[in-house]
């Protein structure tokens, strides 16, 4: 299948995989590359060094494009983006902030430039900045959030932005993947699907939830700190939005989520830990390999496709 996300990446299905803090480490990205998408090292709040080394093992496991997602609030951000620079890789994306200061270096590298962004104007501000491309990430994605939904999201950015869209939060299938490039998009990025996948390193009992979620068992924390995060309801969200009522202040607050996301995803504390999941979760219900899901999908999403043409 051919868009301009393929030919901008040199992959064989428009398919980013999402930069999860924690879960989206080699194995997975290499994973997806190998499978004809594009898999991505979530960069998080890991040190410069570890991100090095995360570069070098996917380029032993693959020799297709894969990128590196730079969380933009991690005070290392400057050096990982110097990491990636020294490494090289097709393309970075970034996310929780604005890229900016780093976008001019990345070019010059010749890496492509795709951040993710929840609005209009950070997408026209983006494109004028010189990215390559914008993922439009809408408010039913897991972790940190923005407000606009993708469906209301992606068409807007689509109008506003001559750069090809990538949209994510609420894909999950070829069905998600169709409604996507029929409101403008070029290609998606998914997250949650990967977090079941056989190559994914996330603990059994984290990936059993997201299997077990149904529809409306994500929560959001976070929205009176201005750091809204999607995650599966369970004891540490009952009792965070208790405090959140409360009044309790950030540093209170911060103390409880400190280390959450590694709790669940690398020690399976699913009682304590954050599972970060987008809402799409309530459809996941099988893991396969990398290339299992996306065969799959790019299958349901071509007899769409030429469904809609007849
Ligand atoms: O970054 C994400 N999702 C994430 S990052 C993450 S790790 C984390 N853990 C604990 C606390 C906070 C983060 C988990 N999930 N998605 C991309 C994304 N970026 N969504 C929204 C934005 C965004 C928000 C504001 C992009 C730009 C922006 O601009 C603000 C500015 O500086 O102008």
């Amino acid at each position: 299948m051919k868009t301009e996300i393929t030919e901008l990446l040199g992959i064989s299905y428009p398919i980013l995989q999402g930069g999860m803090a924690w879960v989206a480490e080699y194995h997975l990205a290499a994973a997806v590359s190998d499978a004809g998408g594009f898999g991505i090292i979530g960069a998080a709040s890991a040190p410069p060094e570890v991100v090095r080394e995360q570069i070098r093992k996917v380029k032993e496991l693959t020799e297709k494009p894969f990128g590196v997602n730079v969380m933009l609030m991690n005070p290392n951000a400057p050096e990982v983006a110097k990491v990636v620079v020294e490494e090289g890789v097709t393309a970075v994306t970034t996310g929780a902030g604005n890229p900016a200061p780093f976008l001019n270096m990345w070019k010059d590298a010749g890496i492509k430039v795709i951040p993710v962004v929840a609005s209009v104007a950070m997408a026209r501000m983006m494109e004028k900045a010189g990215a390559d491309a914008v993922v439009a990430e809408g408010t039913e994605s897991g972790g940190h959030i923005g407000s606009a939904t993708t469906m209301t999201l992606v068409p807007q950015v689509a109008d506003a932005v001559k750069i090809p869209v990538i949209a994510a939060g609420g894909i999950g299938d070829g069905r998600g993947i169709a409604a996507a490039m029929m409101l403008g998009a070029e290609g998606v990025q998914m997250g949650t699907r990967f977090i079941v996948a056989k190559e994914s390193i996330v603990h059994a009992n984290y990936k059993e939830r997201v299997l077990k979620a149904k529809d409306i068992d994500s929560e959001v924390t976070g929205r009176s700190t201005g750091h809204p995060i999607r995650v599966l309801r369970n004891k540490m969200t009952r009792e965070y939005l208790k405090m959140e009522e409360r009044g309790v202040g950030l540093e209170e607050l911060e103390l409880l989520t400190l280390g959450s996301l590694r709790k669940a995803v690398m020690e399976g504390d699913v009682v304590n830990g954050s599972l970060m999941a987008g809402q799409i979760a309530g459809m996941i219900k099988k893991e396969q390999t990398c290339k299992e899901m996306m065969e799959e999908m790019m299958k349901e999403t071509k007899a769409l496709l030429d469904r809609k043409l007849q």
